[in-house]
């Protein structure tokens, strides 16, 4: 078999925003263990984190409208999907003067500071940029890395970016781009200033141009808004909360919206995706707008014949909201996140602003008002919440289940992991709020990344659960609440039985694998974890193959798509540039 590297056509662009994996090289690897049910199951990716921020969307339509050319290159697609693609082909085909790698969710920390050092022994004539809130948030430690030339700071970064753009082929003059940190020539490092803080955020999202669906069997069609940054709300764990979004963009009003005319825009973008009636609209921080505004927007959402649409409720919707929501589309889930059952959990965690009594009277409502599901997110991980306290949301999770038997009400458990969110209020002064921070700078974290056991990757714990607690709490309820889904019929047995099989795998071989990541000793700890070798890849191959699950459709669906699916070159292009024949997704291995 011929071994040389695959080649792949050029790809040029003016700027590559491209989106990298948690974790690199997480392909074939015997010594990190990337457990089912890592991500919370909240979303359909992988431990990967594989969702780009949307901002890289309207980015690439600002500076397109703009005459600069911009590509996206979502990194993960490729590399669970070609598993035989080296990074390196996809480096060798780069025609472009920047890669714009995203620090936005701080998970990425280790996978995009590795890509980018990988580009620059490869490339040293591209210039590697990151951009995103944790990017922005550690924005002096991050420019101090070797393999970083650029850190763009802010929460609205379209101006910014086509100033940059200008400027690299126009006078090269960087020192006039407002939010920027670069180095020099020299290396030295120049800080341009934090002053571009507008008060609207920049620009709509161009929707027409989708991933190619192919032939998926179930194919996760979702399209979704992002029309605020920041929020009016102030939940101490959150990274985007209205105190973090002070901390971390020096700004004192923490909501940003974008105007109505380029939320306009979006609408008609989205008006014209080929098959819109088979997408699912999920609306990202409703609970953000005003009530005059919000009934403006789902009058807005009628129009459009999405297959079916989801808000996220803070409060609990009014009756009229309710009815209007319901006739906008009828297929419309709405999302509560109460957090916890116990009123003063929930209260600690930024929420509590109903009981579980006006909640199950409202639901009662909603669902004669013709909302088609209602899901319920409680948390692992929230201040005052101890190992009792998780059992008793378990407990009420089964009674809302049999409560609502035969209706769409969806109770589910998510443990705050791996990290609480860097610049979130908890983060910054956990002892006031009974947290224990274990990786508290950049490098901490991205280190922390590389351990073997996912219970050493998680950066907190609280005084009343451990971070062995919060995994093993968190995964059993996750587990008895789907059992209880099973047994009251709002899923198929059979989907149960195979989601439970995988969490009680994890749970047993979470704690093998975090034995051995705990011996002191460097040289005894690897070898320990290298005779975990075989039973760690066959676990890692379930988790990353070509498809995923999620808590709310625990079903392998397979992945391609997804609106975040750019892969940069179609599907048959990277199949040509492999030996062997076409792709083939990979199935995941039989489970035990
Ligand atoms: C909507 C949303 C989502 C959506 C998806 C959003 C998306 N794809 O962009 C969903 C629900 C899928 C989601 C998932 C997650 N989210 Co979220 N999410 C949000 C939310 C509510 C709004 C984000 C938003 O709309 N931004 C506005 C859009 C239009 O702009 P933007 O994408 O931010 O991009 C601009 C700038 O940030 C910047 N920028 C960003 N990246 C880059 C890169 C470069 C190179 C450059 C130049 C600029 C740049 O420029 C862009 C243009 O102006 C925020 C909270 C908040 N109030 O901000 C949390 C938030 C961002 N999410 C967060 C988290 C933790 C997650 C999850 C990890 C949760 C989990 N455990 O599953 C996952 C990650 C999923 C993944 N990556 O695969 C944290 C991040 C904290 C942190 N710093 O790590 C936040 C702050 C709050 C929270 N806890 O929810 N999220």
């Amino acid at each position: 078999m011929n071994q040389a590297m695959p080649t792949l056509p050029r790809l040029s662009a003016d700027l590559l925003l491209l989106h990298p994996p948690a974790y690199f090289e997480f392909r074939d690897r015997r010594d990190i263990y990337f457990p089912f049910l890592e991500t919370s199951g909240a979303q359909p990716i992988t431990p990967l984190y594989e969702y780009f921020p949307l901002g890289f969307k309207s980015l690439k339509a600002y500076l397109e409208e703009r005459e600069h050319s911009v590509r996206i290159i979502n990194l993960n697609t490729i590399l669970l999907r070609y598993p035989k693609l080296p990074l390196d082909a996809v480096i060798e085909a780069l025609d472009v003067r920047v890669v714009g790698i995203d620090l936005h969710w701080m998970v990425h920390v280790q996978g995009g500071l590795e890509i980018a050092r990988r580009i620059k022994q490869l490339r040293p004539d591209i210039q590697t940029l990151f951009g995103g809130i944790s990017a922005t948030w550690y924005a002096d430690e991050l420019i101090q890395y070797p393999q970083v030339d650029m850190v763009m700071r802010g929460y609205d970064t379209h101006a910014p970016m086509g100033e940059l753009l200008a400027r690299l082929s126009g006078d090269g003059a960087l020192s006039a781009v407002p939010n920027l940190l670069w180095k020099s020539r020299d290396g030295e490092v120049r800080d341009n200033g934090f002053g571009f803080l507008p008060d609207r955020m920049g620009h709509g999202i161009d929707w027409q141009v989708l991933p190619s669906m192919e032939s998926k069997s179930l194919p996760i069609l979702e399209v979704m808004t992002a029309h605020n940054a920041g929020c009016s709300y102030n939940c101490g764990w959150c990274g985007g909360s209205r105190e973090a979004f002070r901390r971390i963009f020096g700004r004192k009003r923490a909501m940003v919206r974008k105007p109505a005319d380029q939320v306009d825009y979006e609408f008609s973008t989205l008006d014209k995706i080929p098959h819109v009636e088979r997408y699912h609209y999920f609306v990202n921080g409703s609970y953000n707008e005003s009530a005059k505004s919000f009934t403006r927007f789902v009058d807005r959402v009628g129009e459009t014949p999405f297959r079916s649409i989801s808000y996220e409720a803070f409060h609990l919707p009014s009756d009229a909201s309710l009815a209007q929501m319901a006739r906008a589309n009828r297929r419309t889930s709405i999302t509560l996140s109460p957090e916890s059952h116990d009123p003063e959990v929930a209260r600690l965690s930024g929420r509590g602003v109903y009981s579980n009594e006006e909640m199950e009277a409202w639901i009662g409502r909603a669902l004669d008002a013709g909302i088609q599901q209602i899901d319920i997110w409680y948390f692992v991980g929230m201040p005052r919440q101890d190992a009792a306290s998780v059992q008793g949301t378990v407990e009420y999770c089964t009674k809302l289940l049999e409560k609502f038997a035969g209706k769409r009400v969806n109770p589910m458990l998510c443990v705050m992991m791996p990290f609480l969110d860097p610049g979130s209020t908890f983060f910054e002064h956990p002892d006031e709020h009974g947290y224990r921070i274990y990786h508290r700078t950049l490098e901490e974290h991205r280190a922390g990344m590389e351990r073997a056991s996912i219970i050493h990757r998680t950066n907190y714990e609280t005084n009343w659960l451990t971070r062995r607690d919060l995994v093993q709490l968190g995964y059993r309820g996750v587990r008895t609440i789907m059992e209880a889904k099973a047994a009251t019929g709002l899923l198929p047995r059979f989907a149960v039985r195979d989601y439970v099989r995988a969490v009680t795998d994890a749970l047993e071989f979470i704690d093998v694998v975090h034995e051995a990541d705990s011996i002191a000793d460097p040289r005894s700890r690897a070898r320990a974890i290298d005779a975990l070798g075989d039973e760690i890849l066959m676990r890692n191959d379930r988790v990353f193959f070509s498809g995923v699950s999620a808590q709310g459709f625990p079903v392998n669906r397979e992945i391609g798509g997804r609106w975040f699916d750019e892969m940069g070159w179609e599907a048959e292009v990277l199949q040509a540039a492999l030996e062997g024949g076409p792709e083939r997704p990979r199935e995941p291995a039989d489970a035990q």
